[in-house]
């Protein structure tokens, strides 16, 4: 079936997910020989989240799989393939190519920054179609917040300073969020995270963060 860019939003919307912008891949992109568009996954705010928590299962890797189990249907059902950024290494690069659908930045933390959603969004797939997706959006031009933020509180906000300009200490977040002191970033989220101006409307509800963070320090 010929999907277009609204069927494949309008699929994926019920399990809290958003389409975000495609791109044409080239032979470099990594993704299967005849892809024409792909169509990228993905999540902001809490809206995935309430999906999720009434369709977890008690498993290990319970996001991981609980997104397949909700993209691979999507894409059998439109002739598409479905690929994921937690299959690897190799990684498949979501960051390039989130930067080729939407108007999203690096920010000073690594993570890309949003117009609206600031740091609270990311990737859960890209879906990858053998023939032009008609209604595929143009990427919308905007330039980064984080060029108008002389203060960047983000960067402040760590409370062991893990961020370096270009660089994220992973070894020195991890040993603090395995102390007591790393507790607030363990219920809540990372700080520099929580400190950004932009987007706070989407803020991540605490179990969420919680979720998120205690996967993040199980893959270390
Ligand atoms: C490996 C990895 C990690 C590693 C190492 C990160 C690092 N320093 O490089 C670890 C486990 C530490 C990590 C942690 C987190 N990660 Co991570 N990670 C990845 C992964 C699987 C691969 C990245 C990669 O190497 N790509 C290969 C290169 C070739 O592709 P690329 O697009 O060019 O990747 C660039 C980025 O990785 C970027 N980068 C460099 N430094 C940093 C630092 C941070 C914090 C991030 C997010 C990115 C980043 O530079 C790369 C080279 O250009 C991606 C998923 C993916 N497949 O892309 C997620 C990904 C980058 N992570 C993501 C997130 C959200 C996080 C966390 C914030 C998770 C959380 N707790 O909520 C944490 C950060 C910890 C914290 N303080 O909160 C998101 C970012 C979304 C966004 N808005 O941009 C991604 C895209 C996953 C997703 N499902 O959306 N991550
Ligand atoms: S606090 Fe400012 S510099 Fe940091 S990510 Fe947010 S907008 Fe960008
Ligand atoms: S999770 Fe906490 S310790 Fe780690 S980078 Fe964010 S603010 Fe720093």
């Amino acid at each position: 079936m010929t999907a277009s860019y609204d069927d494949i939003a309008s699929a994926l919307a019920p399990h809290g997910l958003l389409a975000r912008g495609g791109f044409h891949p080239g032979a470099g992109d990594g993704l299967p020989e005849g892809s024409v568009v792909a169509v990228m996954v993905g999540n902001a705010g809490p809206g995935m989240w309430r999906a999720f928590a009434a369709g977890r299962r008690d498993e290990p890797d319970a996001m991981n799989r609980w997104t397949k189990r909700a993209l691979d249907p999507v894409a059998a059902r439109f002739g598409a393939s479905a690929h994921y950024p937690f299959e690897g290494p190799p990684w498949f690069p979501f960051q390039r190519w989130a930067r080729r659908c939407e108007a999203v930045h690096p920010s000073p933390v690594g993570m890309l920054i949003h117009p609206d959603h600031g740091l609270w969004h990311a990737y859960r797939g890209v879906l990858a179609f053998p023939a032009d997706v008609p209604g595929l959006p143009a990427r919308p031009d905007a330039e980064s917040p984080c060029a108008r933020c002389a203060d960047r509180p983000c960067l402040a906000a760590c409370p062991v300073g893990a961020f370096a300009p270009g660089a994220y200490d992973v070894p020195v977040c991890a040993d603090h969020l395995r102390s007591t002191a790393g507790a607030d970033c363990m219920a809540l989220g990372c700080r520099a995270r929580r400190a950004c101006p932009i987007g706070r409307h989407r803020a991540y509800l605490p179990e969420q963060a919680a979720f998120h963070m205690e996967a993040f320090l199980a893959s270390r």
